[in-house]
């Protein structure tokens, strides 16, 4: 995915005289993919995927695409109570940075809050979106996708010999987007666009993912103040 979509990108930067690169922070539960989601956006493995039961990622650390487009992937929360406030501390830290000393030009331009589709419980992404996210970055700076989509029926309905889900997965996948909307809304008012589906660890819906990213691409500067 190195170069797709790149020039789109660069125009858009140009056009709303945004501050090159655009910066996008994968935050979300410990375990839902965010270093696997990394390896599928740079078709190669820059982020250690966990594969024991412990969490992995315990810091931010970044990942350019290419001069127009840099990622940040962050430590899980639910990963007990005095990590998850330290973690909690460095996203809020993340999301307060400024493109340097003496500038109110936030670092952060946009937020991807990941799900595990296999997963129905959201309360640990409700209290990361509340007490963390919202706090220190506007609502149209934050955008849902919902990874582990093969998973979603307990792996049912997977057609792995063509790497997509069937039918009978997809109408599952299309109701779990839409109730993860309106449950997103119900508990934190945040009206966000429908979030996209897919799976880091089958390379299915890539793409889906990066248009998602990049359609959702500030069209301002973000200040601090
Ligand atoms: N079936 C399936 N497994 C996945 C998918 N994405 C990630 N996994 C698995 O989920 C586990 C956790 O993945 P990571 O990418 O380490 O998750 P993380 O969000 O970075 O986790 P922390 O760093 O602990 O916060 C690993 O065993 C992955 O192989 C997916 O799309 N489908
Ligand atoms: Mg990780």
């Amino acid at each position: 995915m190195k170069n797709y979509r790149h020039d789109d990108i660069q125009a858009h930067i140009r056009r709303n005289e945004l501050l090159v690169p655009l910066d996008v922070l994968l935050v979300g539960g410990t375990g839902t993919g965010k270093s696997s989601t990394l390896n599928a956006l740079f078709n190669s493995a820059v982020a250690k995927v966990g594969e024991g039961v412990d969490p992995e990622t315990q810091n931010i650390s970044s990942f350019e695409l290419h001069d127009y487009l840099r990622f940040h992937d962050s430590a899980g929360l639910g990963d007990g109570k005095e990590n998850d406030l330290t973690h909690s501390k460095n996203i809020t830290e993340e999301l307060l940075r400024t493109c340097g000393e003496n500038n109110n030009n936030g670092f952060i331009d946009l937020v991807m809050v990941l799900l595990d589709g296999s997963s129905r419980d959201l309360g640990t992404t409700f209290k990361l979106l509340e007490s963390v996210v919202l706090k220190s970055i506007e609502p149209k700076r934050v955008i849902v996708a919902i990874n582990q989509a093969d998973m979603a029926m307990k792996g049912r309905y997977w057609n792995a010999p063509q790497n997509k889900p069937e039918s009978t997965l997809i109408d599952f996948l299309e109701e779990k987007a839409l109730s993860v909307k309106q449950r997103i809304n119900e508990s934190t008012g945040l009206s966000i666009n429908k979030p996209v589906y897919y799976s880091a660890k089958h390379n299915y819906n890539i793409k889906a993912l990066l248009d998602h990213i990049i359609n959702h691409f500030p069209t301002n500067r973000r200040i601090i103040k």
